[in-house]
């Protein structure tokens, strides 16, 4: 359970995109950074979208990951009420695969971004480790294991292939 002061909040449209949105939860509990995990449906919930928003700031929170498929308004409807930076991350949808959640989220105008990450579980995994990373700026701990954590990336891989 993470017990830490939140400073990244994860939100996602639905509990159908938690399968994909737990892989940024899970490299943020590797990493030591406080978060919290909520629903916050851009259209079935918009009243908790606007309240969630427009408290993020004062609730400490530095980093906002929001996770959402098919017409995924809720990252740059977020981004839209809050300062605090927003990592966009599509969820792969049934009808369109993903393009969709991605086109939606990638295709901000100008002057309201959301930093968008790849299709499905990838992106959500560097949506975490990317919000790690801005935390990392003020948090020495967090730093320390963020470097700990790329070195082992890097140490398992193999100098060459062999047949398995
Ligand atoms: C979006 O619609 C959600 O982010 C989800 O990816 C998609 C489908 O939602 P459910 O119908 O499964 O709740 O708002």
């Amino acid at each position: 359970m993470n017990t830490q002061k939140p400073v990244v909040g994860v939100i996602m449209g639905s509990q159908s995109d938690w399968d994909t949105m737990k892989e940024a939860t899970e490299v943020l509990t590797a990493l030591g950074v406080g978060f919290e995990a909520k629903i916050v449906s851009a259209h079935r919930t918009p009243k908790r979208l606007v309240e969630y928003a427009e408290t993020a700031a004062d609730r400490g929170l530095k980093v906002i990951v929001a996770g959402a498929g098919g017409a995924a308004h809720l990252p740059g409807m977020v981004a839209s009420m809050t300062a605090v930076p927003v990592l966009g991350v599509p969820v792969e949808s049934k009808a369109l695969s993903g393009m969709d959640s991605l086109l939606s989220i990638a295709q901000m105008p100008g002057g309201v971004p959301v930093g968008t990450l790849a299709i499905g579980k990838a992106g959500a995994k560097n949506a975490g480790l990317l919000a790690a990373s801005i935390i990392a700026l003020m948090d020495d701990q967090v730093a320390e294991k963020l470097t700990a954590w790329r070195t082992a990336q890097s140490d398992a891989v193999a100098a060459a292939p062999v047949d398995q």
